[in-house]
């Protein structure tokens, strides 16, 4: 038996996850192919060349000997990488499409609109019966930096600028975007930080971001913009953020507002300060849901490219975590 005829499903069960319609799903996507369900099928982990994952079992791919190529069914993979059990030696393939990198940025432009057009204050307005016309300015009066210039962030910051923003980015490396100040790199941050009122982050989490957003960094952004006081925006990782620092700063007036998507903890426990706090709006690590179908053909197109010889797209890079 050799194993390249086995593609084999793994998942968590968590949250919205259910591995056996992820199992129909790859059945339809991969015609011809066995797919199996780890751990409920019994299978000969021997079989197994291919494994499509989210959130699996700490140890679990470590017990498939033969497993050459493991698909990460969402666009971060810091969950897989923290596994110290995680065989090192296959080749990772993380999600990136159009359809996921279209919701957040739709995540990234809704919610800086609501800050720009000042729509917290218009709902607390309505809830008391009052009727206020706060002041309005311009798109191009307000300034958003985005952290994190891969696929999600350089689209995201793109639309942005469509939006009438002044924006800039930040990267590992140098980034040239149409109409957006880029910035890369620890030399490049004080600049981007002095220059941002919106910091809206789309990083992945390594250990080289972990808690990058901290209150150093807070203290280093603008603070004489039109909205009076830096707004943070985290649709990337809650191990981004320290989360003590983020409510110290918006208690003392350091940030004048947060929008989180994401937490170290999730779901977030019912007695997180995040709930209640008045300077805080919470989303559910929804940013953008991925969509199954769409998904499962892609892991599919992917095994096909690769027996084809035509190469794997969206490798992660082990040595930098993304
Ligand atoms: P990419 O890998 O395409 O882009 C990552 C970006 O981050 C790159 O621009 C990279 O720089 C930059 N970066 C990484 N490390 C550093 C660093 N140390 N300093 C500065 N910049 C750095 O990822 P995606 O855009 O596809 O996704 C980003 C993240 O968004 C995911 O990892 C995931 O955590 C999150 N996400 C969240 C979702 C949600 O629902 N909340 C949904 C989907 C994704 P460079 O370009 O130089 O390599
Ligand atoms: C993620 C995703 O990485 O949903 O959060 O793809």
């Amino acid at each position: 038996m050799t194993p390249d005829t086995l593609a084999i499903l793994m998942i968590s069960s968590g949250g919205n996850w259910s591995p056996a319609k992820w199992k129909s799903r790859l059945v339809t996507a991969c015609p011809g192919r066995p797919v199996m369900l780890l751990p409920d099928d019994a299978a000969d982990p021997a079989r197994v060349r291919y494994a499509a994952v989210w959130k699996p079992e700490r140890g679990a791919l470590a017990r498939l000997p033969n497993l050459e190529i493991v698909f990460n069914l969402g666009a971060g993979v810091d969950a897989l990488l923290a596994d110290p059990a995680f065989p090192r030696h296959t080749t990772l393939v993380r999600v990136a499409d159009q359809d996921l990198t279209n919701r957040m940025s739709e995540y990234a432009v809704f919610h800086c609109l609501r800050y720009h057009r000042r729509h917290r204050m218009l709902e607390a307005a309505q809830a008391r019966g009052e009727w206020l016309a706060p002041d309005q300015w311009a798109a191009n009066a307000v300034r958003v930096g985005v952290m994190g210039l891969g696929v999600i962030g350089s689209d995201a910051a793109t639309k942005l600028k469509i939006m009438g923003f002044d924006v800039a980015g930040w990267s590992r490396t140098p980034k040239s975007l149409d109409g957006i100040a880029c910035f890369h790199g620890p030399a490049g941050l004080d600049a981007f930080l002095a220059r941002t009122d919106i910091l809206v982050v789309i990083l992945p989490l390594t250990p080289d971001t972990r808690h990058i957003l901290n209150r150093a960094l807070f203290s280093r952004l603008a603070r004489d913009g039109v909205l009076g006081g830096p707004i943070l925006i985290n649709a990337g990782r809650g191990g981004l953020q320290n989360e003590a620092d983020v409510l110290a700063c918006l208690d003392d007036g350091t940030l004048q507002g947060a929008t989180l998507d994401v937490f170290e903890t999730e779901p977030l426990p019912a007695d997180s300060p995040f709930w209640r706090h008045p300077k805080v709006d919470v989303t559910p690590h929804n940013a953008a849901d991925t969509d199954p179908d769409e998904i499962s053909r892609y892991v599919a197109r992917q095994i096909a490219a690769f027996e084809a010889g035509r190469g794997l797209a969206n490798v992660v890079d082990l040595s930098t975590g993304y």
